[in-house]
C-alpha cells in the first residue's frame, strides 16, 4: 500500500540500527543452509509481488533454494518467468527460514503457514507492523518494502541484474504511484536511479505498468456513475457492487486505481471506495495534506498509511458506508474543517 512522507509512526533514530539488521537479514539469509520461502500479504500489490521476486531472484543467484507462493494479479504476471511461483504451502519445508514481505501482521501474510517456520524474517515499511518474528526490520520512512529489499540485496554478495532490478523497481514505482505521491523523496529517487542503472528497461516497464484488460475500464465506467461527493465535497466516494461485478465480471483486482483516481476531483480531502463482497465491504481510503486515511481505516478496524489505507468491514455495502462517513466526518473535524 503507498504511504505518506507524513506519518505519526516515523522513527528516524532508528536509521543506524535499521542498517544494523539490514546487514543481520543480508547475513541470515546468505548463511542459510535449508530452504527459503518467501510470502508476502493477501491481494498482492505491485511492493508485494516485486519485492518478492525481486529478493526471490537474488537468492537464487546465491544458490539459495527458494519458494515463492504467490498469485499476482493480472496486471503484474508480466513480471513473472516461467516455474517461478508455487502454490500455496501447507506445511512449510523442515528447516524452512520463513521471510515476510510488506505484510504489517501475521493475520495479513498468506502463502505458507507462519507457525511451523524454523527462522522467521519479517520485512516491511508499514508503521503498524505488529513486529512479530525472530527478526523484524520495520522501517515507515521507506516507501516500499521494495527499497529495503534494495538495501538487503546491496548488503547481500548478490550481484544486480536488470532482472532482479525490474521488479525491484516496480515495487517503488508503484508504492509512490509512478512518483507522484509524497513518500517521493530523493533517495526514492536515487534508488530508483540506481535500478535502472542496473539495466531495467524503464520506459518499456512503466508502460507496461499501466495496462489493463478491457474489462478494468468497462467497469471503471460504471464505477464513475457511482461517485458522490459528500461532507461538503470533501469527501469523494465510489463504490462496486455485486451487480457491477455479476455485470462485468470479476476482474477488478486492480480497483485500487479508482480510489486513487476520484482523490483527485477538486476540494476534495479524502477519497474513498467501497467494494461490495456480500457478507463484507472492502474499503480503500486516500487522503491529503494532515488528513489521515489511516485514523479512519484504524476506526473501522483496518490499517495502512496515513495517506492511504484499508478495512475489510464485516457489513454490507450501505451500512459500511455510513460507518465510513462517520469516521471520515471525526476526521476531518478534527483536523479543523466545518462542516453542516
Ligand atoms: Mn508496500
Amino acid at each position: 500500500m503507498p504511504m505518506s512522507m507524513t506519518q505519526p509512526f516515523i522513527d528516524n533514530s532508528g536509521e543506524k540500527d535499521y542498517q544494523t539488521k539490514i546487514q543481520q537479514i543480508a547475513t541470515t539469509l546468505s548463511n542459510w543452509q535449508g530452504p527459503i520461502v518467501l510470502i508476502s500479504h493477501v491481494d498482492p500489490d505491485g511492493d508485494a509481488v516485486g519485492s518478492s521476486l525481486a529478493l526471490k531472484r537474488a537468492l537464487a543467484a546465491l544458490g539459495k533454494e527458494t519458494k515463492l507462493p504467490l498469485v499476482p494479479p493480472r496486471f503484474l504476471e508480466f513480471l513473472v518467468q516461467e516455474n517461478e511461483l508455487s502454490p500455496e504451502l501447507k506445511v512449510l519445508p523442515d528447516n524452512c527460514l520463513l521471510v515476510v514481505l510488506d505484510a504489517a501482521d501475521e493475520a495479513r501474510a498468506v502463502g505458507a503457514p507462519l507457525s511451523s517456520a524454523a527462522f522467521t524474517i519479517n520485512v516491511d515499511h508499514h508503521g503498524t507492523n505488529t513486529r512479530f518474528g525472530d527478526i523484524a526490520c520495520v522501517q515507515p520512512s521507506r516507501a516500499a518494502t521494495a527499497q529495503m529489499v534494495k538495501d538487503i540485496i546491496d548488503a547481500s554478495r548478490t550481484t544486480w541484474t536488470a532482472e532482479i532490478a525490474t521488479p525491484c523497481l516496480t515495487g517503488i514505482i508503484t508504492d509512490t504511484g509512478n512518483f507522484r505521491f509524497g513518500n517521493t523523496s530523493p533517495d526514492v529517487l536515487a534508488d530508483a536511479s540506481e535500478l535502472i542503472a542496473k539495466g531495467v528497461a524503464y520506459a518499456e516497464l512503466v508502460d507496461q505498468l499501466q495496462i489493463r484488460h478491457p474489462d478494468y475500464f468497462r467497469m471503471l465506467g460504471k464505477v464513475m456513475s457511482t461517485i458522490e461527493f459528500p461532507l461538503n465535497g470533501l469527501v469523494a466516494m465510489a463504490r462496486i457492487t455485486g451487480e457491477m461485478r455479476d455485470e462485468i465480471g470479476p476482474s477488478d483486482d486492480d480497483s485500487d486505481d479508482y480510489v486513487g483516481l476520484i482523490r483527485y476531483a477538486e476540494g476534495t480531502q479524502l477519497a474513498i471506495f467501497l467494494k461490495d463482497r456480500g457478507d463484507h465491504t472492502k474499503v480503500s481510503v486516500r487522503s491529503r495534506g494532515k488528513v489521515s486515511a489511516q485514523a479512519i481505516c484504524l476506526e473501522l478496524g483496518g490499517g495502512g498509511h496515513v495517506a492511504a489505507a484499508g478495512a475489510t468491514v464485516q457489513a454490507d455495502l450501505g451500512e459500511t458506508r455510513r460507518r465510513a462517513l462517520a469516521a471520515a466526518k471525526k476526521e476531518l473535524l478534527r483536523q479543523g474543517f466545518k462542516l453542516d
